[in-house]
This record gives structure tokens, C-alpha cells and sequence, in this order.
């Protein structure tokens, strides 16, 4: 169980989950699961759920970090349309595979979270849209709610209180672009995942245009403990603007990579190496990119920052998703930009001309670069495709596409020419 002093607390949505069969509900039950559901749903008002949730200073888990209980405010009250509650469950971000892990070892977690979230938004039908390549976290998630509905903890009236929510968990089609909430709510309606412009926000205008809260999957396993132990205590894990806990994605040249929920704070290196088991070769990092794929990259010198969203921000980066992913002198930085280069070129919806034609050509001059064919004109090309791409689009794909270009410029100049022009080592 979650230690009542915060600062014991090391983990909220992994606390179960070691635990064998706790996907199960008579195992998860055991372990706390619905424990404390009843007090929520016949002493808590939905303004009490909200006031807890923005006094915790929960920020989304999906990569904006974007303050929960304020999206939830923003939800306009008897407008005559029903507000939905949409589960972001697409975890396509490249590095990311902590949601996987909550559904597939802890799917009562994530149920319990949506019947608070959608008690305090008073929501009669939530969806989880789940990524369309994880099959089995699908069939945990369904197995699941059989097993919540037949307890009356999900349907209608739920164990008595007079409220009433139904789940449906839909699969995607395998376009990394349905992460973003908009395509998320497009592709739900039965259309192309295509973003659409921001504002309105779906908070006010999302699934069939009406009020709709997208969050992400470890926003949401949160919310439980919040209820349970309330916002200050949330409050008092982690640092000030940046509290609770975080569920890390390490991967690359580590020894233990793997997901670690650790308080918000840890520095990088304490995560790496206490954690982690420490770099594969050498005592520092070559290259961190510390929230997934579309952040950008964090050198030696940044080994020390604390792993927050301000943190991050400071050290020129984002914490994004939470995705680290870790290169050490031996990683071909190259290879890897070309190789991201070519997932953001395959995944742009084609909408925004910057975007389609842009990855494009990303991707195309770094084939160049890194068979070493390329001319001097090309990497002022690249440079500057990069450059203009970003912030001129719908969505973040953009952005996220010419952020490693961008990073591999900066960082290794010398590098890159000398590989470009083929007069590398
Ligand atoms: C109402 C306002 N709602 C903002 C809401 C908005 C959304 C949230 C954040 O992208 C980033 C992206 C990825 N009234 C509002 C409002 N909202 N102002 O707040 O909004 P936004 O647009 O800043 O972000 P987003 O579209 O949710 C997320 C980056 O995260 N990322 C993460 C990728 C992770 C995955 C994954 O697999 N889990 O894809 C990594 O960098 O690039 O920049 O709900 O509606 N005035
Ligand atoms: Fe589509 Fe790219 Fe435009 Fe996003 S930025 S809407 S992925 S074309």
C-alpha cells in the first residue's frame, strides 16, 4: 500500500504492480482496488474532485504537462450536450512503454481512475483508445471491464450511488499520429486521424463536438491515490510546479533498462545509475533525449538536472513523455537521426505542407548524410527545413520531427560534415 508520508512514496501507479494476477479483480481487490470508490462516489462532489485534483499539481503524463485538475475546470457545465471522457492509450511515441504497463499489469488502476474522472465530470460514456499494435493490453483492459461491470462497478448505478458510466475500449489502426488528441478524437469518430486546429480545445469542443477531457493512461492510474490521500499529499512528493511521481521509460545503453516510477526531482544521473545500473560503457551519457523521440537532445553537461518539466526546460529539453533514452560514445548518432527521420516522414498525416514535404526531405538529405553522399548545400538545407517546419503546422509532429535534426546539428557539427561529405573515420 502507498506509505501515508510522502516522502516514503517512490511509487503511486507501479505500487501494485509486482504483485501477481493483480490484473485480476479479486486479486486487485485485494491489494486496495475499489477500496476507497464508495467514499468518492457518495461523500466527494464533483468541485471537491476538482479542488483536489489542482491542489495536487498533477500535470498530464502524455507530454505536455498540461495541470489536470484546470483542464477539468475548463469542462463548461449544463450545456445540454454530454461531456466524454477519452483515455489516451496510443502510446506510439518512440521510447515510450510505461502505459503498456499500468494496462497490462493493472488495468483495474486505470478503470477506478476513469469512474472518479468521470463521476467528477459527470461523463455516462468514456472510451479508452488504445494503440492499435498493443493486442494484449487490449484484451486485459476488455477482460477487465467484464470483470468491473459483473461487479457493478462499472454500468449503470454503480454500487449504489445513482451514477452511472460505461467503458469501451477502442483499438487504433497503428498511425503514431492518433496520439495526438485531436486525431485521437477524429479517428474515434470514425474518420482519418487528422488533427485538427486548436482552439476550440477539446475540453470544450472534442468528440462529436461536444465537452470532452482526453488524458493520458498514467494521468488517470493517479487519480485514485489523490482522492484517496488527497492533493496536499500528492502536493508534497516531488518539487514545487512539478509534484508526484513520474514513470520513466529507459532505454538504450544502460544495464537495466526498463520503467522506473520514481519522485519528481530525481536527477538524471541518480536515475541512470541508481536505478538503471549505470551506462553500458563510459561514466557519462554521449547524447540523452530525455522525453521521447521529439524532444530534444541533452548532453554530459546536463547529466545532473532534476527530471521535471521545468527542469527539463531549462536544460533546453522538455520531459515530455517521460521516455529516456540513453546513447553512450559508441550509439552512431547519425543512423539514428536518419532512422527517426524516416518514422516522422512515414507518420506525418499530410495535411500541412511544412510537414509532409519537410519530413520528406529530412529524411531523403539524411540518407545522403549518413552514406556519406551528401554536399556542403545539403546540411544548410537540412538546417534550415528544420528550422522553418517548426511551430508552422496544426500539430507538435513537426516540431518533433525536426527536433533531432536540430539537436544532431547543434551538438555534432563536425561530425556531421565529416560524415556527410564521406570523410568520416
Ligand atoms: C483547454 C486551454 N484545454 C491546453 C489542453 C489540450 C491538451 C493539453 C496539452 O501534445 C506534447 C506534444 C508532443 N483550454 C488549453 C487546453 N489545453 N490549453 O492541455 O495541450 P498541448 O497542445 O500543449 O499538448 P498535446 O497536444 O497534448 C503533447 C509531446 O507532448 N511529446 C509526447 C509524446 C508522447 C506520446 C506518447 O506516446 N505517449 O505520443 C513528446 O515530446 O510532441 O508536444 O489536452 O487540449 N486553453
Ligand atoms: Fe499532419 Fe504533420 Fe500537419 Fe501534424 S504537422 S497535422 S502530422 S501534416
Amino acid at each position: 500500500m502507498i506509505p501515508s508520508d510522502p516522502k516514503q512514496v517512490k511509487q503511486i501507479c507501479f505500487d501494485r504492480i509486482d504483485i501477481p494476477d493483480v490484473n485480476t479483480l479479486a486479486v486487485a481487490r485485494k491489494h486496495g482496488a475499489y477500496a476507497f470508490l464508495p467514499t468518492v462516489l457518495k461523500e466527494f462532489t464533483a468541485a471537491k474532485i476538482v479542488d483536489e485534483m489542482k491542489l495536487s499539481g498533477l500535470r498530464g503524463r502524455g507530454g505536455a504537462g498540461f495541470p489536470t485538475g484546470l483542464k477539468w475546470s475548463f469542462v463548461p457545465r449544463n450545456t445540454g450536450k454530454p461531456t466524454y471522457l477519452l483515455c489516451n492509450a496510443d502510446e506510439g511515441e518512440p521510447g515510450t512503454f510505461k502505459d503498456r504497463d499500468i494496462m497490462r499489469f493493472d488495468p483495474h488502476l486505470l478503470i477506478e481512475g476513469m469512474i472518479m474522472a468521470g463521476f467528477a465530470l459527470n461523463v455516462r460514456d468514456a472510451y479508452i483508445y488504445v494503440r492499435g499494435e498493443f493486442l494484449h493490453e487490449a484484451n486485459v483492459m476488455n477482460e477487465a471491464i467484464r470483470e468491473a461491470y459483473a461487479a457493478n462497478l462499472l454500468g449503470e448505478n454503480i454500487l449504489g450511488s445513482g451514477y452511472s458510466m460505461h467503458l469501451t475500449v477502442h483499438r487504433g489502426a497503428g498511425a503514431y499520429i492518433c496520439g495526438e488528441e485531436t486525431a485521437l478524437i477524429e479517428s474515434l469518430e470514425g474518420k482519418p486521424g487528422r488533427p485538427r486546429f486548436k482552439p476550440p480545445f477539446p475540453a470544450v469542443e472534442g468528440f462529436y463536438r461536444c465537452p470532452t477531457v482526453v488524458n493520458n493512461v498514467e494521468t488517470l492510474a493517479t487519480v485514485p491515490a489523490i482522492l484517496e490521500h488527497g492533493g496536499a499529499w500528492h502536493a508534497a512528493i516531488g518539487v514545487p510546479n512539478n509534484t508526484g511521481c513520474k514513470i520513466f521509460s529507459v532505454s538504450g545503453h544502460v544495464n537495466k533498462p526498463g520503467n522506473y516510477e520514481v519522485p519528481m526531482g530525481t536527477s538524471l544521473k541518480t536515475l541512470i545509475e541508481e536505478y538503471c545500473g549505470g551506462l553500458q560503457h563510459g561514466s557519462v551519457p554521449k547524447v540523452v533525449i530525455p522525453g521521447g523521440s521529439s524532444t530534444p537532445w541533452l548532453t554530459a553537461e546536463h547529466y545532473e538536472a532534476p527530471l521535471t518539466y521545468d527542469g527539463m526546460i531549462k536544460a533546453g529539453s522538455m520531459l515530455g513523455s517521460g521516455a529516456i533514452i540513453v546513447m553512450d560514445e559508441t550509439a552512431d548518432l547519425i543512423a539514428v537521426t536518419r532512422r527517426l527521420a524516416h518514422f516522422y516522414a512515414h507518420e506525418s498525416c499530410g495535411q500541412c505542407t511544412p510537414c509532409r514535404e519537410g519530413t520528406g526531405w529530412l529524411e531523403r538529405i539524411m540518407i545522403r548524410v549518413e552514406n556519406g553522399q551528401a554536399c556542403a548545400e545539403d546540411i544548410q538545407v537540412l538546417s534550415d527545413a528544420a528550422t522553418h517546419m517548426a511551430g508552422r503546422t496544426i500539430c507538435a509532429l513537426a516540431d518533433g520531427a525536426a527536433a533531432p535534426i536540430l539537436s544532431m546539428l547543434k551538438h555534432f557539427p563536425d561530425e556531421v560534415r565529416a560524415r556527410a561529405l564521406g570523410k568520416a573515420a
